[in-house]
């Protein structure tokens, strides 16, 4: 474990995420009161986040600012998809509501209301978001996890699939990211039981081009590019414990990088805020 700059940020973010915990309706005044640093700017490097559930809340770590920022949105107890809908360099905040296969996304990182609410896919999905097309811009996706099936979307509104690609067996779950550092992301799988992951380089008649384990079994895919080289890479996230764990490369013998994130009991989010 190397005691880089990021791991002290998080060590503050798990300071500010207890905090709140303690006085759930007080989002205003847990809110750094001043930031000296410089102004924040859109990293290259992807950073986790997380999304606490019961109080419908995110928690991430902006760029120049050690403290952690955070954002009621939405109703609580939806799943966090969060990405680049607008192009501009900043992941932004999204849910999925799972009853009924809606997306809320907004492409600030404030409280407020949706800017693009929309249904996408038969309901019980997984979401997954990503920029399938390489025009900057994310999209949102779902997996069926009961069949293993992909359905991909390169725009942020209802309609049918642009892709569907059956990739992993039942019960896996979703990531998206740019493995080979082309500009377009694409997909993978994890099978928690094994803690194995699935990549493919490819949507369309995907193909594994790496498989291999990571952390312990049963922890929570996550994937982001952790050193600003352009590539993304897998990491796990250990809600009993909070703690994340990015892989230096995606293979069996990678460097792991572990760091606190959150109090125990969120859902990891990874973005350039
Ligand atoms: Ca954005
Ligand atoms: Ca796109
Ligand atoms: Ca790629
Ligand atoms: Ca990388």
């Amino acid at each position: 474990m190397k005691a880089a700059g990021t791991i002290l940020r998080f060590g503050a973010l798990a300071i500010a995420v207890a905090t709140a915990a303690c006085s759930p309706a007080t989002e205003t005044a847990n809110k750094p009161a001043t930031n000296t640093g410089p102004a924040p700017v859109a990293s290259k490097k992807d950073t986790p986040g997380v999304y606490d559930p019961a109080a419908g809340t995110f928690w991430v770590s902006v760029t120049g600012a050690p403290e952690a920022k955070a954002v009621q949105f939405g109703a609580p107890n939806m799943v966090p998809v969060v990405g680049d809908w607008n192009g501009d360099g900043v992941t932004s905040l999204g849910l999925y509501q799972a009853a009924d296969g809606s997306f809320f996304l907004s492409d600030k990182l404030e409280p407020g209301a949706a800017t693009m609410t929309f249904t996408f896919g038969a309901p019980n999905q997984k979401p997954i978001a990503g920029d399938w097309d390489g025009d900057n811009k994310d999209t949102i996706s779902v997996y069926a996890p009961q069949s293993g099936t992909f359905f991909i979307t390169n725009t942020n509104a209802a309609g049918p699939a642009s892709i569907v690609a059956t990739f992993g067996a039942s019960d896996m779950l979703p990531i998206a990211g740019d493995w080979d550092g082309d500009g377009k992301d694409s997909i993978g799988v994890y099978d928690s039981k094994s803690g194995t992951f699935f990549l493919s380089n490819v949507i369309e008649n995907p193909m594994a081009f790496a498989t291999f384990a990571f952390g312990a079994p049963n922890l929570v895919p996550v994937a982001g590019d952790w050193d600003g080289d352009g590539k993304d890479t897998v990491g796990v996230y250990d809600a009993a414990t909070a703690t994340i764990h990015t892989a230096s490369e995606n293979t069996a013998s990678a460097k792991a990088t572990s760091s606190v994130a959150g109090r125990p009991g969120l859902v990891p989010i990874v973005g350039r805020w």
